[in-house]
């Protein structure tokens, strides 16, 4: 049996409902709380373990819980920390679509538990 791991980076919006039909559906979750290297937004990335066989189910229900924003981003001119003051008179605001979920699918070596 291949053991799959779904790695999936949504909106924390999204993550809780995520979470609860991830576990109604009977598949095992953990969730970190990450943040987007454009926004430098907190997002939450989902870890998903399971049987290769069941990896269309869990896309399912990650494509019914996520959804796509829109959001209005002033960019941080490069080697200005968010939070610092200084932004560059060209950066103008801009719109940037967000999520619903982006995926990454890996084959899992080895599981162990102790
Ligand atoms: P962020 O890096 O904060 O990116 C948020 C959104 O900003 C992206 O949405 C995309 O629409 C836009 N964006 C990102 N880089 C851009 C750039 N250089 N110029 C213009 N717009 C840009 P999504 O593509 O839905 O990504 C949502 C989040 O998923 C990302 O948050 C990041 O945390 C993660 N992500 C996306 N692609 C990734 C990748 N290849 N590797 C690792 N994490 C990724």
């Amino acid at each position: 049996m291949t053991t799959k791991l779904v790695i999936s980076i949504v909106q924390s919006n999204d993550a809780d409902h995520l979470l609860s039909a991830l576990r109604q559906e009977g598949f095992s979750s953990t969730r970190v709380s990450t943040t987007g290297g454009f926004l430098r937004q907190g997002n939450a990335t989902i870890l998903v373990g399971t049987e290769e066989g069941s990896v269309s189910r869990v896309l399912e229900v990650i494509q019914r819980n996520c959804h796509t924003y829109t959001r209005t981003v002033t960019p941080f001119s490069p080697g200005v920390e968010p939070g610092e003051p200084y932004l560059a008179e060209s950066m103008e605001p801009m719109e940037v679509q967000v999520g619903g979920a982006v995926i990454f699918i890996l084959t899992v070596e080895r599981v162990l538990r102790y």
